[in-house]
């Protein structure tokens, strides 16, 4: 079962700027942020709500460390936006499974390390009305 919005990826060129647009525009404060060198990205997560299955929704700001990163590609051809949704769910291994047999290409054969030590995967976008898709489970039994 997919039980939140996790969060929100939105592509920047300039991760500290942004934030500052995210704390003076609307008060939002950086709840965590790290480099994920296998992504290419630099990410700061923006804690907006908790949720009912004990988690919570986040923003999260993403600039490339690389220029083959996918980031950098998809800001090199869009401009700086939103990038991708982010689903939670307790079990990101399972719901891979199930959507992939419903004929949604996975990306990843195995979960891969993301944002706050949680495991994530992606769905290919053309599978899914051109919205990049991502599901996450959190570390430490699956919230965070
Ligand atoms: C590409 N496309 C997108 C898209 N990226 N459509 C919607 N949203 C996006 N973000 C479209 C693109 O316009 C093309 O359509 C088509 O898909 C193929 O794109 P491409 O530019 O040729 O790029 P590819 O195929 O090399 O790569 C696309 C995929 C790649 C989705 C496979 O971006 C990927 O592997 N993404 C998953 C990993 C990721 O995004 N990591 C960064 C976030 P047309 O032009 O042919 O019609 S890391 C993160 O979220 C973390 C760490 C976390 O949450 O913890
Ligand atoms: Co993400």
């Amino acid at each position: 079962m997919l039980t939140r919005i996790d969060h929100i990826g939105i592509a920047c060129f300039d991760l500290d700027r942004t934030v500052e647009f995210y704390r003076s525009t609307y008060g939002f404060e950086v709840f965590h942020s790290e480099v994920n060198e296998e992504q290419g990205v630099r990410e700061a997560m923006l804690r907006i709500n908790g949720t009912d299955d004990g988690g919570a929704s986040y923003l999260q700001l993403l600039e490339p460390t690389r220029e083959d990163s996918t980031v950098a590609k998809w800001l090199a051809k869009n401009g700086e936006g939103v990038h991708h949704i982010a689903f939670g769910t307790a079990d990101v291994d399972a719901e891979a499974a199930d959507i992939r047999d419903k004929g949604v290409r996975v990306l990843y054969d195995e979960p891969r390390t993301g944002s706050m030590g949680s495991r994530i995967t992606f769905l290919h976008p053309k599978d899914c009305g051109g919205v990049l898709t991502e599901l996450v489970t959190s570390a430490a039994g699956g919230h965070r």
